[in-house]
């Protein structure tokens, strides 16, 4: 089989071209091709040599693939010395996104350049690594310490301009990348440029509490997890000790994370998440209708997040209100939020203003006349709903796609209430939704193939991460919401209390305790969700009991100050003795007898009512499969990806 790398000379320069579709990871073969190359350089008539990759990008990484497999020679550390070690000059040539092992690569060469829109980072943390090929040791030496810090255990790509400020890159190249590069080779050795090998190169001054500093905030950022404070020690190594005894340090940190639970656990959602964008027996080659605008009916909180995730993405948004008060109202939702983002760095401000031009309002359904792609976004009344779709059914052209942003309602019903089912789809954004990466992709029974391949790879254009579902109360999140919700009820009546249970799960690794989720979500909606169920499909009252009490008594949740916690004006939980006898008070009248409960058995019993209800939804089909779960899990409820999801830790704990 040919080698994915090839090498030729051009006059004087040796090219190494890697062309390993999809992204030029550093399997194997790349790896032992590019080894041959450069020692091939060694004795030929260049005067130096570029490294450039075919395709969409540089070397995007190691290729996660093989790991947890036997590492084979050559090992990425050693082929990298070697690289930086060549006698000839050598140029990295960059486009794309040059991530993890592949910039760490061309942290190997002697110089780098890179196309205008190219993109570096290490995005290993996200896996629950670190950079394992000398980029702890030699990202410091060339752009310091702090540079270097906030690189690696942030995990975020940089723009190539920004990695030029910091002395990552060396040059950016306009037009044509190989060519440029080539050009550029020539011109270093005509100009008598050096060997310039970063290993060599001396830490730049810094501040040595630097390490403590970002050892206690990622102590509160990456609360218990491994490699971010791994990643600190590579580069206080680097800071401190020799490049080789440095790298030594990091090859011994590398494998203690490599071998972490923690990794396993994220390098499975890594391949999950794009699992879940597949769905099972649908053609790849399925056609797509173009969706050039949208419609939005709904100016609440999520119509607004939906119309800005669009609009984020270029695409023009019609949203649609009952009256100009209600628009006015739905479109300054907006305008605080882009403020928002513009305020946390996350947009500039032209930015913002660009995609706030791409939002319109309208009292008037005739203006949905041309969208392709209409999202009802109204609160959560089925009769309502219908009663939208058949409108919809007459103002919007054929082809037009109607979709509902339900969380728990039927869409084969909301579908039956048109004449085009097959152009129904739920899709099921979460709060903030402009925010939230999740998108529950809801498949009707009559949705037609062509609508789901649409919305599928919609989701990815607005920057979500799309999972699919069947029909069920709930669909999958919301649905394992349920008995998750039940069992912290009983957890209560059985003798712990709110802030045990919340504190137990937070520790654990929650990013919040369901009693905690509930009063920000607001106890008023499962209380007006279970006014539409008999006393038999209510269930258990001691699963509803005391939050039907607390709604009684208006106590809501956060946006009325009090539910589970009493709230100041800073939002803050507070533990509320009224609650407590709310709930001994129920535990009397429901005969629960009180006892210790620890945080053992509320940990076990709220995961275990996830799983539980997670391998059903499997088992029925609701969902592709468990990973698919797991996403929903991490993406949309705060689960930890150091731990996989639900199901991966279910199958993983013994
Ligand atoms: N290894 C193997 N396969 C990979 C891969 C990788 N590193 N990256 C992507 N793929 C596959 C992916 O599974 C999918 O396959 C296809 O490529 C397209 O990916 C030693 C230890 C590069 C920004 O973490 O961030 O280097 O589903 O759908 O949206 O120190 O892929 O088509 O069969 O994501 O355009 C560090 C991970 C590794 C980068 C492109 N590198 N990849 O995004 O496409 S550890 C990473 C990404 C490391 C060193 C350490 C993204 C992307 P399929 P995609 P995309």
């Amino acid at each position: 089989m040919s080698s994915p790398v090839s090498y030729q000379l051009e006059d004087t320069i040796g090219v190494i071209s890697i062309d390993s579709p999809p992204v030029n990871a550093l399997s194997h073969a790349v790896r032992q091709g590019l080894l041959d190359a450069i020692n091939a350089a060694q004795n030929d008539a260049s005067e130096a040599v570029v490294i450039v990759c075919a395709g969409r990008t540089f070397i995007a990484g190691a290729d996660i693939t093989e790991f947890g497999k036997p590492l084979k020679d050559p090992w990425l550390p050693d082929l990298l010395n070697t690289i930086e070690a060549s006698a000839k000059l050598v140029v990295a040539a960059l486009h794309g996104t040059a991530l993890g092992g592949g910039f760490e690569t061309a942290l190997a060469a002697h110089y780098r350049c890179a196309a205008p829109g190219a993109k570096i980072g290490f995005p290993e943390v996200h896996l629950g690594l670190l950079p394992g090929a000398g980029g702890t040791q030699r990202t410091p030496r060339l752009a310091g310490v702090q540079a270097a810090l906030d690189l690696i255990t942030s995990g975020t790509p940089i723009a190539a301009g920004e990695a030029q400020e910091i002395g990552l890159i060396d040059k950016i190249i306009d037009g044509d990348l190989r060519a440029g590069a080539i050009a550029w080779a020539r011109e270093l050795v005509a100009s008598g440029a050096k060997i310039r090998r970063s290993s060599e190169q001396d830490v730049p001054e810094f501040d040595h509490a630097i390490f403590d500093v970002y050892r206690s905030k990622l102590a509160r950022r990456a609360r218990g997890q491994v490699a971010p404070d791994h990643i600190v020690a590579c580069i206080e190594a680097a800071a401190t000790m020799t490049f080789e005894d440095g790298m030594a340090k990091e090859r011994e940190l590398f494998m203690a994370c490599m071998d972490s639970s923690q990794s396993a656990a994220m390098r499975h959602l890594f391949f999950a998440e794009r699992l879940a964008a597949k769905v099972d027996g649908l053609a790849k080659d399925t056609p797509q209708r173009p969706i050039k605008s949208i419609g939005i009916i709904g100016g609440g909180t999520m119509g607004g997040g939906i119309a800005m995730s669009f609009a984020n993405a270029g695409i023009p948004v019609t949203m649609i209100e009952i009256s100009e008060e209600a628009l006015e109202r739905g479109l300054a939702i907006v305008d605080k939020n882009y403020a928002g983002s513009v305020k946390r760095g996350k947009l500039t401000q032209e930015q913002a203003a660009k995609c706030r031009a791409l939002i319109v309002g309208s009292v008037d359904y005739a203006s949905l006349a041309d969208v392709d792609l209409v999202i009802e976004a109204v609160f959560e009344d089925p009769e309502l709903k219908k009663k939208i779709f058949a409108k919809l059914d007459k103002a919007c052209k054929a082809g037009a796609i109607l979709a509902t942003n339900t969380s728990y309602q039927d869409v084969d019903a909301i579908a039956a209430a048109t004449g085009r089912p097959e152009d129904v789809i739920g899709m099921h954004f979460f709060s903030p939704a402009h925010i939230m990466k999740l998108l529950e992709v809801v498949r009707g029974k009559k949705t037609a193939d062509d609508v789901l391949a649409t919305v599928m790879a919609l989701a990815k254009k607005i920057r979500k991460v799309p999972v699919v579902s069947g029909v069920c109360y709930g669909f999958i999140g919301n649905r394992m919401l349920s008995p998750y919700g039940k069992t912290a009820q009983l957890l209560l009546l059985e003798g712990a209390s709110p802030q045990q249970v919340d504190n137990a799960m937070e520790a654990w690794g929650m990013a919040m305790g369901p009693l905690r989720v509930f009063d920000l979500a607001g106890l008023d909606i499962g209380y007006k969700a279970r006014e539409a169920l008999s006393d038999d499909e209510k269930g258990d009252p001691k699963s509803y009991r005391v939050p039907d009490l607390l709604v009684e008594m208006g106590r809501l949740g956060q946006k009325s100050g009090a539910g589970f916690y009493h709230y100041d004006d800073a939002r803050k939980p507070t533990p509320d003795s009224a609650v407590q006898e709310i709930i001994d008070q129920v535990a009397s009248e429901l005969g629960v007898d009180r006892r210790t409960v620890t945080d053992e058995e509320i940990v076990a019993r709220l995961i275990g009512a996830l799983i539980d209800e997670g391998k059903k939804i499997v088992a029925e089909g609701i969902a592709q499969r468990s990973g698919d779960i797991d996403v929903v899990y991490v993406y949309g409820y705060g689960f930890p990806a150091a731990r996989g999801g639900p199901m991966f830790y279910g199958a993983n704990r013994g």
